[in-house]
């Protein structure tokens, strides 16, 4: 795959293509606006950092990158469900995306923004999981803004169901020193208590483990006083659901792919389409959700 790779790609000066010798290609993209860090397996961003700024995303030490098991960090794409699959206790957490080997179809420069197109992994695997008929295509643009763009076409003869997130991990200076700002007053699903409903009263801080599915995508100003800047997140209306995670210590701990402190600086902060914001998506029909991530320097 990778000679494929550099016979199409090899002339591109923002493009580096690597292929470490378990054969998962990855991808360093460096334009005058941002460099970044992908990988093919799961075409999953692992790094951003845009001119002037530290790499915006976390990315476990301890993760694998060799295709062996799902990497811990940047963002990975979960699809076409979130969480624990339906109604198969043996299918994979989070779907089939994040651990396929996904295709470069082409990587073009738009003045400093490096724009890269991928296609995901195809029906067959689907038809296993009872999602026949689902196409996915991610488009990701680098640049002063990260944007991400993953299309489903629903190419089948059946109505397809479909949960999905943009699982971002952002690092984070310190995570009881981080406010996230846009919830206030929404509610959310308590994942840590039997999913139960609340309200969520001003920003969302962290003292403990926190899982929860908000009711809204909002735009979302992630507030890091340590690293002094704010990052922040739209979905263009593409989603109506934010879920936010943090492990916390114990959970840390259990994670074999993350240091035992590994959660005192990172958030997710996951662009979604899950619980009542699951998509119906009609033969032929198609649905993007959008993550525009964006970050600035705290002035106060
Ligand atoms: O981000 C929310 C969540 O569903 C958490 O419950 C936690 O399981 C996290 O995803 C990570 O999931 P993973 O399968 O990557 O360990």
């Amino acid at each position: 795959m990778h000679q494929a790779l550099a016979k199409k790609f090899g002339h591109l000066p923002f493009l580096t293509i690597a292929n470490p010798a378990n054969g998962v290609p990855t991808l360093k993209i460096s334009t005058p606006a941002a460099t970044a860090g992908m990988s093919l397996f799961g075409a999953q961003v692992l790094s951003w950092a845009p001119r002037d700024h530290q790499n915006v995303l976390w990315l476990s030490p301890s993760t694998s990158l060799d295709g062996s098991a799902p990497i811990r960090g940047g963002i990975p794409v979960c699809w076409p469900w979130f969480g624990p699959h339906p109604e198969d206790p043996s299918a994979p957490a989070h779907g089939i995306a994040r651990t396929a080997l996904w295709n470069l179809d082409s990587a073009t420069l738009d003045d400093e923004t490096a724009i890269l197109k991928f296609s995901g992994p195809q029906a067959p695997s689907q038809q296993s999981l009872g999602q026949p008929g689902l196409q996915l295509s991610l488009g990701v643009r680098i640049g002063e803004i990260l944007d991400l763009a993953l299309t489903t076409t629903n190419i089948g003869t059946q109505s397809a169901t479909l949960s999905q997130a943009l699982h971002s991990y952002f690092a984070v200076g310190a995570i009881q020193h981080i406010s996230i700002d846009g919830f206030d007053k929404s509610t959310y699903l308590d994942k840590l208590d039997d999913g139960r409903t609340k309200q969520q009263s001003g920003l969302v801080q962290f003292e403990e483990e926190v899982d929860r599915i908000y009711n809204i995508a909002p735009t979302t100003i992630l507030r890091d006083p340590l690293l002094s800047r704010e990052i922040k997140i739209t979905s263009q209306g593409t989603s109506r659901s934010t879920v936010i995670w943090n492990p916390w210590s114990a959970k840390s701990q259990r994670l074999d792919d993350m240091p035992d402190d590994g959660y005192k600086t990172m958030v997710c902060i996951e662009t979604a389409n899950v619980a009542a914001d699951t998509i119906k998506l009609p033969p032929g029909a198609s649905h993007t959700l959008r993550a525009l991530i964006s970050v600035a320097t705290l002035t106060d």
